[in-house]
């Protein structure tokens, strides 16, 4: 079963979340396509561009490499052949539909990771919805106790969404929490199990420790690992999130990144190093903060909208 189409509007929610990265490309690539003839500087200044943008100096080489090997003589066709690289290297791990919606078991148990701030906790909101909106039910697991706030933010969502939550005390156990939510799930016949965690201990190797932790009461209650985890990310933080984002890639094994703050971020080419450095597939982003701004990643459209070379009807 396939849940979570895309349509027309996220086609637009995606173009509109990625006008900052749009603008601050697209005058430069204007510059540079829009001439009679191949600039001596060409490939330089193509580089350059792509650099810029967050694509990652790795990736932004091969393209190049990889478009030279054509030997195509317009500036047109290699317009082309780069938005076609552009998607092939997101297609590698991203299908065009999301796969994370098929359901062969019951409860699906999603753990949501990431530092603190990229996102996880209104990101585990909008995923909640999504899944209400499919006629699931959803149960959250309030993992994050470090900060008395976490529970109360969860709690909120939980009220204005009206899915149900297991919380414990504000310092408590997250794997009692875990441990409960999973307990409820069962009994109570839900869906899924959002299982939100902290961002930040007193050390990161405590953090890492403990969501370990969270994965094995997971593997314990329902006899398999979680059924996706998912790395939240904050597309703002450019380049400079990624290392530590590879200790929670380490630690558990996710499953799939969830890009959040597109919106605000005119560095949506991180998607890019995101596939390419951690060998993951980006499953949504998050443009913006309500409910409905969580959107399945598509890469013809991320790079349409990206290169500002939409077919969207308006
Ligand atoms: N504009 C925008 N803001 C977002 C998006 N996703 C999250 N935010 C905002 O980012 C802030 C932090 O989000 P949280 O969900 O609390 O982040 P968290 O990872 O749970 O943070 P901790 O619990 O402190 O680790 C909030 O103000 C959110 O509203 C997004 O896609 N776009
Ligand atoms: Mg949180």
């Amino acid at each position: 079963m396939k849940i979570f189409r895309r349509n027309k509007n996220d086609d637009r929610a995606t173009n509109q979340a990625l006008s900052l990265t749009r603008n601050s490309l697209l005058s430069r690539l204007n510059d540079l396509f829009m001439r009679d003839s191949i600039p001596s500087d060409f490939w330089d200044s193509l580089e350059e561009i792509l650099i810029s943008a967050d694509i990652g100096a790795k990736t932004a080489f091969e393209i190049i490499e990889n478009i030279q090997l054509k030997k195509l003589d317009t500036l047109q066709l290699i317009y082309s052949a780069l938005r076609e690289e552009l998607i092939s290297r997101l297609l590698i791990l991203n299908t065009n539909e999301s796969e994370i919606d098929v359901f062969p078991y019951k409860p699906w148990v999603i753990l949501i990771v990431g530092v603190n701030g990229s996102g996880k906790t209104t990101t585990l909101g909008r995923l909640a919805h999504k899944y209400q909106l499919q006629d699931k039910t959803v149960i959250a697991a309030a993992g994050d106790t470090f900060r008395a706030a976490a529970i109360d933010q969860l709690q909120s969502w939980a009220k204005e969404l009206n899915f149900d939550v297991v919380a414990h005390q504000h310092g408590s156990d997250p794997a009692a929490v875990v441990f409960d939510a999973l307990d409820s799930a069962i009994a109570r016949e839900h869906d899924v199990v959002l299982i939100d965690t902290a961002g930040r201990l007193q050390s990161s190797n405590n953090l890492m420790a403990e969501l370990t932790k969270l994965r094995n009461v997971v593997k314990r209650k329902i006899e398999r690992d979680p059924d996706e985890v998912f790395l939240v990310l904050d597309a703002s933080t450019g380049q400079n999130g990624f290392s530590q984002a590879r200790a929670f890639a380490d630690a558990v094994d996710v499953s799939g990144v969830i890009l959040t703050k597109l919106d605000g971020s005119s560095r949506g080419g991180i998607v890019f190093s995101i596939v390419k450095e951690f060998g993951l597939p980006v499953k949504f982003v998050g443009v913006g903060q309500d409910a409905t701004d969580l959107i399945p990643f598509d890469a013809e459209v991320f790079v349409d909208a990206l290169l500002g070379d939409l077919s969207i009807d308006d």
